[in-house]
């Protein structure tokens, strides 16, 4: 069987496919343009795939017919059309749990990072302008006791809540289509309304799954709710917020400040003006780049390939509905 992957990945993954006996196939440069990326997809089984450049939907699909199984070297899985898929009978692996801790670490990072305009603080020392003590310049402020709200509260949303309650004993809200039992026991964590962690998160987070309802979700109407001295905190995808809005939010003090490592689109341009903010992080969606999450995201991705090869079901699927639509 053969198997595509559009980028190097940690070494592991590579070795245990061809420990497998599968004959994997690496493009001649990495930067594929989106005929190039087809013409690999078109004469191979299946794909490790990297990144979220290229949409698997119906043109896709119809355009590479022999296309059998795709592991996804992410968790999220946005960039797929799952119907198609479905339809087709290809499973799509993804790779969860693993960069839980990595990608919620990012998250309490920027939070920390914008409490204290640490970006801001640092090119201001890069630039020369360390400056004299003014007891008023570009204060921060503290965590502690405030309200974290979490917008898809799962396993990343869970770790970077249980960082806040340990860190700072912060209260936790959440609004999630089904209620966390888990979060609301260990994390004393109460369900609200979208409205409630709205109007009431000092932090508000977003760690949910993006979904095409998701689009521009957080937008002037919602920024407008916020506590004025609320963080906008995003890792999750880019689409989730407004961009020009969530700018307009910053600059009218609407919110306090808005830690990004998701933009839309990416990269963000050099020259955006939310990158002059004071008040403002942005990191270039580093979420699970540890070498533990992607030595993880490796082993699994790899285990998705490995399993389709064998006849069995993906481990960590992201359509295991799949598996029964066409079984009878
Ligand atoms: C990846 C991610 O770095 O897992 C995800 O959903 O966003 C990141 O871990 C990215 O998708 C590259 O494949």
């Amino acid at each position: 069987m053969k198997v595509f992957i559009n980028k190097r990945i940690p070494e592991m993954g590579i070795t245990m496919l061809q420990e497998a006996g599968l004959q994997v196939i690496f493009p001649e440069n990495e930067n594929l343009t989106y005929e190039e990326w087809l013409k690999y997809c078109q004469n191979t089984d299946a794909i490790l795939s990297i990144g979220g450049d290229f949409k698997y939907d119906k043109a896709f699909f119809d355009a590479c017919p022999n296309i059998k199984a795709i592991a996804l070297y992410s968790v999220g899985f946005d960039h797929v059309d799952i119907k198609e898929a479905n339809q087709r009978n290809i499973p799509i692996g993804n790779t969860p749990d693993v960069l839980s801790r990595a990608t919620s670490d990012v998250a309490f990072l920027l939070m920390q990072s914008v409490a204290r305009r640490a970006s801001y603080n640092f090119e201001k020392v890069k630039q020369g302008n360390w400056g004299a003590f003014d007891p008023l310049h570009a204060l921060g402020q503290e965590l502690y006791g405030k309200t974290l709200g979490v917008f898809g509260l799962g396993r990343i949303g869970f770790q970077m809540a249980e960082k806040c309650k340990k860190a700072f004993d912060m209260e936790i809200i959440y609004h999630n289509r089904h209620p966390n039992e888990e979060a609301e026991r260990e994390l004393n964590a109460t369900y609200v309304s979208f409205d409630e962690l709205v109007r009431n998160s000092d932090v508000l987070s977003v760690h949910a799954n993006f979904t095409p309802e998701h689009k521009d979700l957080f937008n002037q109407s919602v920024f407008d709710k916020m506590n004025p001295n609320a963080i906008f905190i995003n890792t999750a995808r880019g689409g989730f917020h407004q961009e020009a809005d969530l700018y307009n939010a910053l600059i009218d003090g609407k919110i306090w400040g808005a830690g990004l490592d998701v933009t839309n689109p990416e990269p963000m341009s050099a020259d955006h003006p939310i990158l002059e903010l004071s008040n403002v992080c942005v990191l270039p969606h580093i979420g699970s780049a540890t070498i533990e999450a992607r030595n993880g995201m490796a082993q699994l991705a790899a285990g998705n390939i490995i399993a389709f090869s064998r006849g069995e079901e993906m481990p960590n699927c992201a359509n295991p509905e799949v598996y029964s639509l066409h079984s009878s």
